[in-house]
Formats: C-alpha cells, structure tokens, sequence
C-alpha cells in the first residue's frame, strides 16, 4: 500500500509515521508513505503557498498551482495514484467502510489544507473525493490525513502482527467492543467480573455479547439501528430495552440486585 501526504508541515508526521503499527508496516515493507513539502512545488522565492480570497473576507486560501504540481510530481515518480484525498471539513465522514474500500486500491495521495482552505479548482479537478474526519473543527487536514493513513495501513496483510484482532472486527457487525481486563483479579478492592474467571466459554461469550449489546444501547443508539444483530443479540437487546424503559418496581418487588448491572457508570 502506497501512501503520498502533500503538506506544509512535513515534520507533523514523522513521530505518528515512526512509531506504532504502522512503522511496523513500513519496515516490514507492506507500507510505504512519501510525505512532500508543499513548498518545494512554489516557483518563487518567498515560496509563497497562500493568497487572499478572490471575493474578500477573512483569512488566507491555498494556492492551487503547488498542489497541482505536487500531485504531477507524484504521478511522474511514483506512479499514477488509484484516488486523490482531499481532507476538509466541508468532506463525507469517514467511515469503515470508506476505510476498508481505500485499503484496496493500492496508491493514495493525500492533499491536507491550511488556512480557510483551499482553491476549490483543486477539489474539482484534482482530487477524486473528498473526507472529513468528524463533527469539530481542527487547525488543518494532517491530523485528518494521519487518521486515514493509520485506519488504512492496519488493514493491509502484514501491518497488524496478531490478525485476531481485526479478524473479530468484522464478527461485531457494528456494534462496540465488550470490556477487558487482566491481571489481578481483585485490585484496590476492584473485582473482575466473576464470570471471566470462572473457565465457562459458554458463559462468558454471552456474557461479552450481551455487555456489546448494552453498551452500545447505552453509548451508541445510533450505531444499534444499522447493526446486524443475530437472533441471540436481539433477545439481550429486548430484554435491555425493557429494563431501561419500564417503570422502577416498588421496593418489595425490586428482587435481587443484577449482577454486573453497576458496573458501568453510564
Ligand atoms: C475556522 C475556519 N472555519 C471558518 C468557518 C472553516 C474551517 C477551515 C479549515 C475549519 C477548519 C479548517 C481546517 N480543517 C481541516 O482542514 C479538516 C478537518 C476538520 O476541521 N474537521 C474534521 N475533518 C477535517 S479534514 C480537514
């Protein structure tokens, strides 16, 4: 998998790129990530990559001319890119999805904007789409472009040493993870979950199934409504559901407390 980052901040990228996962990528030779310094494609002295806005109005906009020279440079030496990434809040969200159809084609060349933006001929007639990273505004796209580097390179062969991992990614089928935990099992009087020590498989997959299914109700309802959830998953779900919504039982009726109930400040 190629990568090809154009930025004014080329340093921005040297600890993310040299640590990590995908370090491991690039020394295993799975990974290779050209970052180029948008000033090296400016034509004058000052090396001047912004101008102010045709129309007026605050702030700078990026010139066009260097990053069409970047990506000429990048086709010429490296090859023709499969996309061209624009990173900019006006962008899709970046979702799995988008992650995992990006992992299969190979060459990227990601453009990361400062200032108010840049010159949108650049959108129309260079890049091939356009992506934001979410809902809050950052100071450019190379947070954005390390996002999309690092959520990319762990899906190529070779990146994620253990591939269990991202194996069961795809056996969630939307929802989030269910907890961890490790060694000791009673610190600072903080007990693990009793089932997890107990050697049942059974019940401790159903048990991991059914904290997926409440803590994504509890998190993320929205996430619950596109995800696949099997006939056992839509019982807890139910069952979930009917606890949150019903009226509290009085006192003498209340039972037994639910193991694990509390165990999550939600
Ligand atoms: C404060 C400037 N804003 C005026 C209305 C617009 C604006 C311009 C440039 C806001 C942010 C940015 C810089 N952001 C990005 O380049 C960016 C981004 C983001 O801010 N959020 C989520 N994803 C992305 S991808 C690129």
């Amino acid at each position: 998998m190629k990568f090809d980052i154009v930025t004014i901040f080329p340093r921005m990228f040297e600890a993310p790129l040299g640590e990590g996962v995908v370090a491991r990528g690039i020394e295993a030779g799975v990974v290779d990530v050209a970052v180029h310094d948008l000033r090296e494609f400016t034509t004058d002295r000052h090396r001047v990559v912004d101008d102010v806005p045709y129309g007026g109005g605050p702030g700078m906009v990026m010139k066009p001319e260097p990053f069409v020279r970047a990506v000429d440079h990048i086709r010429a030496t490296r090859g023709e890119p499969a996309a061209v990434v624009l990173t900019s809040p006006q962008g899709r969200r970046l979702m799995q999805a988008d992650v995992e159809r990006l992992a299969g084609l190979g060459h990227l060349v990601v453009l990361c904007g400062r200032y108010e933006g840049i010159d949108d001929r650049v959108r129309e007639h260079v890049a091939t789409e356009e992506i934001s990273i979410g809902d809050y505004v950052l100071s450019g796209g190379e947070l954005a472009a390390l996002v999309i580097v690092d959520a990319v390179a762990r899906l190529v062969p070779g990146v994620v040493g253990d591939t269990r991992s991202v194996e069961a990614e795809s056996f969630t089928r939307g929802l989030l993870d269910y907890p961890h935990f490790t060694r000791p099992a009673a610190f600072q009087g903080w007990a693990v979950p009793e089932v997890l020590l107990s050697g049942h498989h059974g019940e401790i997959e159903r048990w991991r199934r059914r904290e997926a299914v409440r803590r994504t109700l509890a998190h993320r309802p929205d996430l619950v409504d596109v995800a696949r959830l099997d006939p056992v998953e839509r019982a807890m779900y139910d069952e979930l559901k009917e606890r949150a919504t019903s009226v509290a039982p009085k006192h003498e009726g209340a039972g037994a407390p639910i193991e694990g109930a509390d165990h999550e400040r939600d």
